[in-house]
């Protein structure tokens, strides 16, 4: 791949995007790659938690390719935008966990990427920000969905109708980013630290609280709670909810096998 560095060790896939020299910005061809890497990594059965970051020191994603974007027909954008939703549907369906470290600049559909993830960790340097208005266009990768549910409608009409960038501090503070760290070093430090426990854990009980999660976030609270009380009903079929349960019995680390 071009574009984009895929490192896989033990049970953590590590996927950098890699164009620093233009902040990360999204092309056509990353885009392209990141749905071939998003669904490479959904079939490897080993990889159980994915570090989603930028190459460099600079940025995450400084958002799409505005030098792409500029000469998109109205059906080339929108097939553009339904490209980029393809690939936020595929993070948030996926059985894996996807932890964003974010290192400086998240902006439009970088910021976008990273709230497609399952959560955000950043360093001190991290900016977040929705810029498009300020290019005469609007959000068009999730993000005017993604970021209401995070911190409610009025954060969200600020943030994207003035266009302004938020540091690392202010978006914890806004419940968009779990915690904050030094430096780049110390940021992946605590990425990898996260993904172990993760994917020490059993694979399909994570799974299956993540479609808790996503899914079950807008059905009425009775709706809510048969999903989950079926998703959980689901996981007394599987070996691993076996072994995890007589592991604790018989005092010994569970074996998870992903079955
Ligand atoms: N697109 C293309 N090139 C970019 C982008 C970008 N988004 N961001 C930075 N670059 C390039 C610069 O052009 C420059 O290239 P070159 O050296 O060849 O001139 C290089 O990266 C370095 O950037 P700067 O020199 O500008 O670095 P600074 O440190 O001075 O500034 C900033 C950093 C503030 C981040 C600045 O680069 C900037 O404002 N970038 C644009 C940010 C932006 O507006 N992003 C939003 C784009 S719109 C969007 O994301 C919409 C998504 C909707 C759909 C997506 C579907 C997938």
């Amino acid at each position: 791949m071009k574009n984009l560095l895929l490192k896989t060790e033990g049970n953590i896939t590590t996927l950098t995007i890699n164009r620093p020299d233009k902040l990360n910005a999204l092309d056509l061809e990353t885009i392209k790659e990141l749905d071939e890497a998003i669904a490479s990594i959904e079939e490897n059965d080993d990889t159980r938690c994915v570090i989603a970051t930028g190459a460099g020191d600079k940025a995450f994603i400084a958002g799409a390719d505005i030098e792409f974007m500029k000469n998109l027909n109205s059906i080339e954008a929108y097939e553009f935008s339904r490209k980029g939703h393809k690939i936020l549907q595929a993070i948030s369906d996926s059985k894996k966990v996807y932890i964003a470290a974010v290192n400086g600049y998240a902006l439009g559909g970088g910021f976008e990427m990273a709230l497609a993830c399952d959560f955000i960790y950043a360093s001190k340097n991290a900016k977040f920000g929705f810029p498009e208005v300020t290019l005469g266009i609007m959000p068009g990768f999730g993000g005017t969905q993604t970021l209401a549910r995070i911190t409610g409608k009025n954060i969200a009409r600020q943030l994207i109708f003035t266009g302004s960038m938020i540091d690392a501090d202010y978006a914890k503070s806004v419940g968009v980013v779990v915690d904050v760290k030094e430096n780049k070093g110390e940021l992946m430090e605590l990425a990898q630290k996260t993904a172990s426990k993760i994917a020490n854990n059993g694979p399909i009980g994570i799974a299956m609280a993540k479609k808790a999660i996503n899914n079950g976030f807008n059905l009425t609270p009775d709706e809510a709670y048969k999903y989950e009380g079926t998703l959980f009903g689901v996981l007394f079929a599987t070996k691993d909810a076996k072994e995890g349960l007589s592991a604790f019995i018989e005092k010994r680390k569970p074996e998870f096998k992903n079955k």
